[in-house]
């Protein structure tokens, strides 16, 4: 039998590259609760980690991601390692003609998703998929569907927050970008169907939470093609809850992102009511829709959700959003129109 008929008739066998907190909720969601496939090995920069991890679910360690994806015991690999083995790992993988689906950022500058372009490219077949999980968003999904439909006619203009109560030491300024407002960046431009043609950075008054490394609050203001307007506040230390929010301002009414349904609690003369605390909380409905369907395309050859492409556009955003935070002025979003390897299911 073919290795691409077995592929589509087995339980596709999933390598993982990178044991943190992602990997493990991706390794669990896999082995627990999703169907058709299981992840079977792991490799970890860290072997002492990852040892100890591949022994938790009971998965083959490999000591890196190229004995990895050469021992022929997978069928597919999942990057969930540090941003910047990223690139390493994704170019193991195609080298190795293997799909693979690589948490964002894609890579963490533009140039650097072009080299993985060039390579997927030359292989003549998309293997790459990346992890913007809020395209699988119920909520999101419903916006768009409705964006869509033109019932409320053109959109004009967006409000939207991205608010986490805290994050980890090692995180930066340029992070803010990278890491946090990188998810807007794909999903706004997923959900109005249209490039970016600038970007700017406005730093306001600094929270005291923020640290020496780290500016917090921080606003996006983005302008796509067409004059679409859109600002993204990120406010990574805010110390209240875990808050993401979308308007969408139309030509004939108002489009909101919904907010997860919770019970208000009433007590001692005061009504509650309880937000997520943090992302993995948040959108655990779309990382679970996101890993079920990137394994049901996976076996059937295909990649449907976002390619490396939109990884590429959103990483070309990104960095011209830094450029305008050291510049304290707008930037132009230098992207190229989508090649045609890359447009057939595009937004
Ligand atoms: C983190 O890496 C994520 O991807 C979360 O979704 C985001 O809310 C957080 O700010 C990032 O640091």
């Amino acid at each position: 039998m073919s290795a691409d008929l077995r592929i589509m008739s087995a339980d596709l066998r999933i390598g993982i590259a990178g044991t943190g907190a992602i990997g493990k909720t991706h390794i669990e969601r896999i082995n627990t609760r999703l169907r058709g496939g299981k992840v079977v090995a792991a490799t970890d920069a860290s072997p002492t980690f990852g040892k100890a991890t591949a022994e938790q679910y009971n998965l083959e360690f490999f000591p890196d991601c190229d004995s990895l994806v050469a021992s022929k015991k997978i069928d597919a690999l999942i990057v969930t390692a540090a941003d910047d083995d990223h690139e390493r790992f994704v170019t193991s993988a195609l080298k190795a003609n293997l799909p693979v689906f690589c948490e964002k950022p894609l890579a963490p500058t533009a140039d650097a998703c072009k080299r993985i372009i060039d390579l997927e490219t030359s292989i003549g077949k998309r293997l790459v998929q990346v992890g913007f999980m809020r395209r699988y968003d119920p909520g999101y999904r419903e916006l768009k569907r409705l964006v869509d439909s033109g019932e409320f006619g053109a959109p004009l203009m967006l409000h939207c927050a991205h608010r986490n109560f805290s994050v980890a030491d090692n995180y930066t300024t340029p992070m803010a970008i990278t890491s946090t407002l990188i998810h807007e960046i794909d999903v706004l431009r997923w959900l109005i169907g249209e490039d970016y043609a600038t970007v700017e950075m406005i730093l306001p008054k600094a929270s005291k939470h923020a640290r020496a490394n780290l500016h917090d609050p921080q606003i996006m203001i983005l302008t796509s093609a067409s004059g679409i307007r859109m600002d993204v506040e990120a406010h990574v230390t805010n110390r209240t809850g875990y808050d993401i929010q979308c308007e969408v301002c139309c030509e004939e009414g108002y489009l909101k992102l919904p907010e997860l349904p919770t019970v208000p609690r009433l007590r001692h003369a005061q009504r509650a009511t309880p937000i997520c605390r943090d992302w993995s909380e948040r959108f655990v409905e779309a990382y679970n829709i996101e890993i079920q369907e990137w394994m049901d395309s996976t076996k059937k050859g295909r990649v449907d959700g976002p390619n490396a492409w939109d990884g590429y556009a959103a990483c070309v955003c990104a960095d011209a959003a830094q450029q305008s935070r050291e510049q304290k002025t707008a930037v132009p979003v230098a992207l190229p129109p989508t090649p045609a390897f890359y447009s057939a299911g595009a937004f």
